[in-house]
């Protein structure tokens, strides 16, 4: 078993170009760069095109032209913010918010999409969207067995959704482009809450607008707890030993207001973008320079990748070893020791780390490795460097209880049968799935409610894409034609796909049946998704696959 996925001292010295990059990749397992031929130069204008959707430029540059302005535009997109930050500001905790138990028990929750204006930037005013505030919304907080009602209340000049990522719910309470709300419009989804304890997240999904959405400061945190995982013996108190640390980046216009579109005319022109928005600066809870106090011996992070379309490959300045202890849909059996950690846009992990009394340390997030080569590794931040947050120990810490060697709570790994049904989605250089982009009216896959498949994803060897499925869990069984590393394995829901390479997934289909309402699975690069990355699927009794629609409207095949 691979401990980590980069040492420190790969981290330091290695920018994601040369040896120490391909090093770092065939280690973890994660990328594909290495084995990757050399390209040739005449190639690569046409790949930019290809992977980036940058078509534009094709009919309106010269080639000489085209070759300066990507040039520039290229060269300054290798971004770090390393040594310009202060860590002055103190991060903002996201209030928990658990809800009312009405009279039949049920735990209601009252959300409520707003317009704002936040102080994200020292002295600038930016115009943003929130959920019971202006920016980014509270941490809902339940229990599994709990019966919750959501009462949806939107007040945005839009419409929009709210999607519970990672929930395993009916799949008309999913929140998916399917349930919009409309302006003044009142929404109820009502669910129990069955499955083990896990740091899942909510956010908009309307169709082709999430990007917008989710930039504007539509997200937050639901975290579910469940008896066994109380007694793992994990820091448990939110907001003091339990910290979450949503991670997101922004690019801001120069009046304050967020850059919603990712590039500039000239950027879209030569091909630069397709990654969507892809930010220098970093806002950690929305909060921008940030440090977080810390007063216990140990402190137990829930990490969030809700950026648009950045990675980040998470580690300490001084490559102090943590804990890694939950995948985005569960604790893992045992703690995990890693030195770096990478999360793709969607995914979480929680971690547990050791402090010193009086100490200062800052979660960097060094280049990640996406596996691609050059030019679309830098251009979807594979050379970027970013300080996150520095935390800081108080001169007295609160002695922890030890980590214990095993986890209470954590669910077991998926059991696959011995001839289990396999399902294959390719993803193209056009951001098609199976040759298709997204209908909204199209059923694309129905599958038996509650049995186990294997899911085979094939990734795009020119682009960093990502593979979301609503409502359920898999597990990673093979990734990129190895056994995955431990860190990798799940219980997730989203996962990066290997770039020209295939994984397994062991997808446990939700046990809820209804044959006209779709989930979704898509990349998590928001503006992937928006521009059809997606993909539907129904859930029907086992047996019914058949005879189940194939188009939304109800139509047979
Ligand atoms: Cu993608």
């Amino acid at each position: 078993m691979t401990a980590s996925h980069g040492s420190a001292a790969e981290h330091d010295t290695g920018s994601g170009e040369g040896d120490s990059a391909v090093a770092h990749n065939s280690e973890s397992g994660y990328g594909q760069g290495a084995a990757l031929p050399k390209k040739r130069p005449r190639t690569i204008r046409r790949r930019i095109l290809l992977a980036t959707g940058g078509v534009l430029g094709v009919g309106l540059l010269s080639v000489g032209a085209y070759a300066v302005n990507f040039g520039v535009v290229y060269k300054g997109r290798k971004l770090s913010n390393v040594g310009k930050l202060s860590f002055n500001t103190r991060v903002r905790i996201p209030p928990l918010l658990e809800g009312r138990q009405d009279s039949s028990g049920r735990r209601v929750f009252r959300l409520t999409a707003q317009a704002g204006e936040s102080r994200l930037l020292p002295g600038r005013r930016t115009p943003t969207w929130g959920i019971n505030g202006a920016f980014l919304g509270p941490t809902l907080r339940a229990r599994r067995g709990e019966k919750v009602s959501m009462s949806l209340t939107n007040h945005l000049p839009d419409a929009t959704t709210l999607h519970w990522h990672g929930m395993h719910l009916p799949a008309e309470m999913d929140g998916g482009p399917h349930q919009m709300v409309q302006p003044g419009a009142v929404w109820n989804p009502e669910w129990e809450i069955d499955q083990p304890a896990a740091t899942l997240w909510y956010h908009p999904h309307p169709h082709q607008s999430t990007a917008d959405h989710v930039s504007r400061g539509l997200a937050g945190l639901f975290i579910i707890e469940d008896d066994e995982a109380a007694r793992s013996g994990l820091p448990d108190s939110y907001g003091v030993d339990d910290i979450p640390l949503i991670l997101q980046d922004r690019q801001f216009n120069d009046d304050g207001t967020i850059d919603l579109r990712g590039a500039s005319f000239m950027q879209s022109l030569v091909g630069v973008g397709g990654a969507g928005v892809l930010g220098d600066t970093i806002l950690v809870n929305g909060t921008y320079d940030p440090h977080v106090r810390v007063s216990t011996s140990l402190v137990r992070f829930r990490l969030m990748n809700a950026s648009n379309g950045r990675s980040y490959n998470l580690g300490f300045t001084d490559s102090r070893e943590f804990r890694l202890v939950a995948q985005e849909n569960g604790l893992l059996e045992r703690p995990l020791p890693l030195r770096g950690l990478q999360l793709s846009p969607g995914e979480r992990a929680e971690i547990v780390v050791a402090f010193k009394p009086g100490e200062r340390v800052v979660l960097r997030s060094f280049p990640p490795e996406l596996g691609l080569e050059f030019p679309t590794s830098r251009l979807y931040g594979g050379e970027d460097t970013f300080d996150m947050i520095e935390v800081r120990a108080r001169d007295r810490l609160t002695e922890s209880r030890p980590l214990p060697d095993t986890l209470r709570g954590a669910p077991p790994a998926i059991r696959v049968p011995e001839k289990p049904h396999t399902r294959s989605f390719r993803i193209d250089g056009n951001l098609r799935i199976n040759g298709k982009s997204m209908d909204m009216s199209r059923i694309d896959e129905v599958c038996p409610a509650g049995e186990v498949e294997i899911w085979e994803v094939t990734g795009d060897a020119q682009v960093m894409h990502n593979f979301h499925v609503h409502g359920l869990t898999f597990n990673v069984i093979e990734y990129a034609g190895k056994k995955p590393d431990a860190w990798l394995r799940g219980p997730k829901d989203t996962v990066r796909v290997p770039p020209g390479g295939t994984m397994r997934l062991a997808v446990a289909l939700p046990t809820y049946t209804d044959p006209k309402t779709p989930y979704m699975y898509h990349c998590h690069i928001l503006r992937h998704e928006d521009v059809g990355m997606m993909g539907q699927f129904t859930v029907v009794e086992p047996g019914t696959e058949s005879s189940a629609p194939r188009t939304t409207g109800g139509t047979h095949h």
